[in-house]
């Protein structure tokens, strides 16, 4: 496997970064999460804008244009040999000393591509459902650290699926600080009601997905009514259907939540045309590469 790194395409076992690097030190940095279906990455300008977003809000600057790391992106896959595969690019601080400052960082940003396959859970799941829980901890308030950014701390999403999987769970659902259903810790939740779309708009305690941007576009092509919308977990109980959205995740059903049945306790029919659609567009969508 090869790594991209600092410019350099290395070995797996080459792939080495400085202890005294402040992305280790403490967490001081961004990342994205891409995938690449059949020689196409999906919506990479998408990912390559919100990964320098999120640089730009923790003002870290990237030492290479969108269009270089967007081909960095692509060497990366090709010298894998991947058509399907998950990329996770990563650019943190970079080498500095034993304190916070970033201004000590006197070498430039680490950026580190890897590209592999993931699947992020098993496809029974797809066909019959996952069942989630709410959790104790609760999203990120924007004010402190904005679930919009992307950096590298991802304690509060850890923590969080800590809690789910010490209950059994493979997912948790995560509120905000004022009780409102957030997010869950690497998806946007959807609930469908009166054959109609919601989601928590992004400004309350989520990141904005670009799966859940994707979900919305179709949707709307296919006329179903779309509400960004504050939601109580009231509303989430007494859904007709739930799925949640993420790059990694895809859309997965959610048949279960704090053991309420949702609907029938089966994928829903919307969420399953909305799942079919999304692989249509992920197969003729994207930037294209040749191996
Ligand atoms: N919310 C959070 C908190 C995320 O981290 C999403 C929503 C979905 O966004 P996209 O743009 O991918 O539709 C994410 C996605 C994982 C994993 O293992 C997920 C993410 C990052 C790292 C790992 O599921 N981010």
């Amino acid at each position: 496997m090869k790594i991209y790194l600092n410019g350099k395409l290395v070995e797996k076992n080459e792939a080495k970064i400085s202890v005294f690097d402040h992305g280790f030190l403490y967490g001081d940095g961004v990342f994205e999460g891409i995938r690449a279906y059949n020689c196409l990455v999906f919506k990479l300008q998408e990912h390559i804008e919100r990964l320098y977003q999120s640089a730009y809000s923790i003002m870290l600057e990237i030492p290479l244009t969108k269009k270089e790391f967007s081909q960095a992106i692509v060497e990366t896959l090709k010298a894998n040999k991947l058509k399907d595969a998950y990329i996770r690019p990563i650019v943190s601080r970079g080498e500095g000393d034993l304190g916070l400052d970033p201004k000590k960082c006197t070498g430039k940003p680490s950026i580190v591509i890897i590209a592999d396959k993931i699947s992020l859970y098993p496809e029974k799941l797809y066909q019959d459902g996952m069942e989630i829980i709410t959790v104790p901890t609760v999203r990120n308030v924007p004010e402190a650290l904005n679930p919009q950014i992307k950096s590298l701390n991802y304690l509060n999403n850890i923590l969080a699926k800590i809690e789910a999987s010490n209950c059994g769970y493979q997912e948790a659902l995560m509120l905000d600080h004022l009780g409102y259903v957030a997010e869950c810790t690497g998806d946007n939740i959807f609930l469908v009601e009166g054959g109609e779309l919601y989601t928590p708009p992004q400004c309350m305690g989520t990141l904005r997905g670009i799966t859940r941007d994707t979900v919305l576009e179709i949707a709307r092509k296919l006329k179903i009514p779309t509400h960004e919308h504050v939601l109580t977990r009231h509303e989430v109980y007494n859904s007709q259907e739930c799925f949640l959205t993420g790059t990694a995740a895809e859309i997965i059903p959610v048949v279960r939540i704090d053991a309420r049945k949702i609907g029938d306790a089966k994928p829903g029919k919307i969420t399953q045309l909305l799942r079919s659609e999304f692989k249509k567009v992920t197969k003729t969508e994207g930037v294209k590469y040749t191996l």
